[in-house]
């Protein structure tokens, strides 16, 4: 075992590897300072809650409190390794802030209450609203970081018992986009690919994903391929340096909002050079024709003048992904949460439906969440669709959900696209929602365009009920404040990107009163007498393992099967990808192996939308256009982002995270190292728009849209220039001074537009017009870390103590002699 310190080396040590071998076991562990491992009384398995990669890993219980965290050999996500947020992240659970008792607001006030007249008081006031207004003044606004057993119950009570079509989840920030390009171009959502095509690929592309920092294990895999024999090529597309861009063969740094010239740019060379499997594209693809027709224009150079890059390095990338023998491409929020959002992710599906480079090792499409359970809130109906990828538009779906819930169809709502987000927020500000109840997100931070959320959130006819394990920006606007356990004292299962399902165990008691979300749902169904169409309750399940057997049901014949796991399945060893049914007993690594989609117009979940308008294609286009259940080669142009630079707001803005946070940090600004590795928000700027603007490395400066204005310590990068980012992660909690609205000044979502893709109505979080100016002249650099993207550049540079942890950072890795078997 060696001992390191893991926030100055964020990946750990290296085990190369080659094409087509096995990713080397190394176990990663970290203990609370002074226990050693033999003073651990058990560890309990569960899988990383802190990002979208599933990394599985035992927690350490001693005297009844969570003391650490060691990676899972067995597993076949993480092969043993944390990333740096799961290392130390935990200790938030065992934060002395934790919410423990239900609060009311009282007088104006919130105070402590007992969970009976807590829970009355939503049952009554969701009474009264069905008797005045109906169904549709309630709004439930979940997440993608509870579990598939609680999305749901929360699917089943809210579609199926009250009958309302306003459910969503922040995974409509998060993940819409994922979804709707796998629906455009498959018709049903689910992931292609498996994370063992980075074992197997030649070329991995990274469109807008900065997989370094935000799914750092899956990083690591890819740089143990890269220090190991025959390495593949990368290509990262994104205007930071990020850690990828670094190591890339090609890097393509395009201006914000334009990444569909770009991918029609790649197309068209790949196209004009004719690297296009025809007999491929013959055999499984539809709509050839159109996407040649539509690339046509976009030349090397028409796209290098739209996207500021250089013609040359286009040709370059396009040669390399033509010549690709096994391509895996990975997307995220740079094309997701960005202008054209959905058109621009379908064209990565493109590229490989015609390279022929699907269902096969190293071939594949990981469209990436980025919530640890985002996945569960799609496949369970947190997110408004029908549960298991059923259709709403097709009457026999809607049917055989009604019978799995012993319910009328005519009570499930589906006769219209399910509510989004943004538009339930307008519903609330417009006063038809009356009841906005909100489970696990943190809404008055991470939302767009903060001061109108907050001023929806205020309202006094609004009743707003939060569900959370903090008194988070969002509780504090609260009716009622639910106190929610979380990962570790509760149990539930949640599927990674590449289709993995985890159990998660519970391994220590919730502080206080704190109950499961699941508990809380199961709760509110019985005070509200839900009933099926025979007069037993609806929801017929009162714990986990029950809620999964039935969701198990709910799945089955669906692609996301899984009927053929149990929680016994899922203990001791690695976690299984769906679909898992008879046929596919041990779960199936790849989908669409052969050209075999789900996209026949009986089976499918989605017969796609205008990639422009948005608007739903009707059920006899859809049987026109893909008859035998193909994939879908969806053409689009390139549409300018609404919102551009101008002379007053020369800049574009962008935003993300970064490696040590986790969104509103209510967890990871608890875990005293991370925290001090990124302890305040910054703004990086380019160092030539720096030298224009006049500023120097930690000058404090405003950096102001049309919509508000955040102030941000420099930071002098090699960002590309006319583009400045912030990190979204500070709201106006602060771990010394509590919560401190004077400090809302530093939300970067006082920045961002209300605007959202047609397609997958995900909000634009990265393309907005921003002017910066100079506050106060630097004390010191700025609190921005040295290790990811935010590496500081210019003269300064040298004089910048690098990020590191101190003696509570040292975490273990231990290298296996080899494979601890099992599906590795
Ligand atoms: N450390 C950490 N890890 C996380 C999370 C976290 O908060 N912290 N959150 C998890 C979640 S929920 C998510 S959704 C994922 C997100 O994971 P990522 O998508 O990888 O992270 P982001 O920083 O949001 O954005 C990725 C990149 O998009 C680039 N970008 C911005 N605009 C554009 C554009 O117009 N075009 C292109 N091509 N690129 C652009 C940015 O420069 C940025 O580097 O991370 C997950 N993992
Ligand atoms: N500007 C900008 N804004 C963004 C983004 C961006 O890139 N830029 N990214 C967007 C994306 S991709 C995402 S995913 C969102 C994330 O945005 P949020 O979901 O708002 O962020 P979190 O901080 O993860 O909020 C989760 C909340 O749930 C609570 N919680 C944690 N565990 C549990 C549990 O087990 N039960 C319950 N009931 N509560 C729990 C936490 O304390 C916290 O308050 O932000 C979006 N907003
Ligand atoms: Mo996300």
């Amino acid at each position: 075992m060696a001992a390191m310190d893991r926030i100055a080396e964020p990946w750990g040590s290296r085990s190369p590897y080659g094409s087509g071998e096995a990713w080397p076991v190394r176990v990663d562990t970290h203990l609370a300072s002074g226990i050693a491992p033999g003073e651990v009384d058990r560890w309990v398995q569960t899988a990383s809650l802190l990002h979208s990669n599933g990394d599985a890993m035992d927690i350490a219980v001693k005297d009844e409190r969570i003391v650490g965290v060691r990676g899972r050999a067995v597993d076949r996500v993480n092969h043993g390794r944390l990333g740096v947020k799961d290392l130390y992240g935990w200790q938030a659970n065992s934060s002395p802030d934790r919410l423990t008792r239900p609060l009311i607001r009282e007088g104006g006030r919130l105070v402590e209450t007992d969970w009976d007249t807590a829970m009355n008081r939503i049952v009554e006031r969701t009474q009264q609203l069905l008797a005045e207004q109906g169904p549709s003044a309630i709004g439930f606004y979940t997440t993608g970081q509870l579990f598939a057993e609680e999305y749901y119950t929360l699917g089943v009570l809210a579609h199926g018992g009250l009958g309302t079509n306003h459910v969503d989840g922040n995974t409509r920030l998060c993940t819409a986009t994922a979804a709707a390009a796998l629906k455009e171009s498959f018709a049903s959502d689910g992931q292609p690919g498996s994370y063992t095509d980075v074992d197997h690929a030649d070329v991995i592309a990274l469109y807008g994903h900065n997989v370094a920092e935000t799914q750092s294990v899956l990083w690591m895999r890819m740089l143990d391929r890269l220090a190991g024999p025959n390495p593949p090529k990368i290509l990262c597309v994104d205007p930071r340096p990020t850690e990828v861009a670094r190591h890339a063969t090609v890097h393509l740094a395009p201006l914000p909002g334009t990444n569909v010239a770009l991918m029609n740019g790649l197309l068209h060379e790949i196209i004009a050079n004719d690297w296009v499997d025809h007999a491929y594209v013959e055999a499984h693809a539809v709509g050839f024709d159109e996407l040649v027709k539509m690339v046509k224009d976009y030349t090397p150079e028409t796209v290098a003048h739209i996207c500021d890059v250089p013609a040359e390095k286009i040709r370059e990338a396009a040669s390399i992904l033509g010549h690709a023998e096994r391509l895996l491409s990975t997307v995220l929020q740079g094309f997701y949460q960005s202008n054209q959002a959905t058109a621009a992710a379908v064209q990565v599906n493109n590229i490989n439906i015609i390279r022929g480079m699907l269902g096969k090792p190293g071939c594949g499409i990981l469209q990436m969440n980025g919530q640890p359970t985002a996945e569960n809130t799609r496949e369970c109906g947190g997110d408004g669709d029908l549960p298991a990828f059923r259709n709403w538009s097709n009457e026999v779906h809607v049917k055989d959900l009604a019978k799995v819930w012993n319910v009328d169809p005519m009570e499930i709502p589906h006769y219209s696209p399910p509510t989004h987000v943004m538009q339930m927020m307008r519903y609330a500000e417009d006063g038809s929602i009356r009841m906005l109840w909100v489970s696990g997100t943190n809404p008055a931070v991470s939302l767009p365009e903060l001061p109108r959320v907050r001023a929806i959130l205020e309202q006094e006819r609004l009743f707003v009920v939060v569900q959370d394990i903090f008194l988070s920006e969002t509780a504090q606007l609260a009716d009622v404040v639910l106190p929610a356990a979380t990962w570790g004292e509760k149990t539930g299962t949640f599927t990674n990107v590449d289709r993995t399902v985890h159990l998660s165990e519970k391994a220590v008691e919730p502080p206080g009163e704190a109950k499961a979300d699941l508990d809380i749902f199961i709760d509110y169904a019985r005070r509200l007498g839900l009933k099926d169409k025979d007069g037993a309750p609806l929801v017929k399940w009162d714990d986990a393992e029950s809620a999964f057997e039935a969701w198990k049901e709910c799945s089955r014949g669906r692609p996301c099967d899984y009927t053929g796991i149990t929680y016994e399945k899922l203990r001791g060893g690695s976690g299984v990808q769906w679909p898992c049914n008879d046929e596919n007993p041990d779960g199936t690594e790849r989908l669409y192996e052969g050209g075999k989609f789900f996209s026949t117009p009986e089976y499918c979940e989605s017969y796609g939308r205008d990639l422009v308008t948005g608007a739903p294609v009707e059920p006899t286009e859809y049987k026109a256009l893909n008859p035998t259940g193909k994939a879908i080669l969806k053409a689009a142009e390139y549409v300018p982002p609404h919102e551009i630079p101008s002379e007053g707001f020369p800049f574009i803005l962008i935003t993300g995270r970064t490696l040590y946070h986790f969104h509103t940090r209510t967890k990871t600004g608890r875990a005293p190292q991370l925290q001090a590795a990124a302890p305040d928000v910054w703004v990086e700027i380019s160092e030539g728009d720096a030298a224009v603007v006049g500023i120097s490395e930690g000058d404090l400066l405003e950096v102001t849209s049309p919509r508000g204005s955040v102030k941000a310590k420099a930071r002098i990068t090699d960002i590309r220039k006319g583009v400045v980012f912030l990190p979204f992660h500070y709201g106006y909690w602060d771990t010394e001074g509590g919560y401190e609205p004077e400090d809302a000044g530093r939300a970067a979502n006082e920045l961002t537009i209300t605007d959202w893709d047609a397609c997958s109505k995900q909000p634009i979080f990265k393309t907005a017009a921003a002017r910066v100016e100079k506050v106060s002249a630097a004390d010191g650099p700025s609190p921005a870390p040295t290790t990811t993207a935010s590496r500081p550049a210019g003269p300064a540079a040298a004089s910048i103590s690098p990020t590191r942890g101190n003696q509570s950072a040292e975490a273990d890795e231990e290298f296996a002699q080899q494979s601890a078997g099992g599906t590795l």
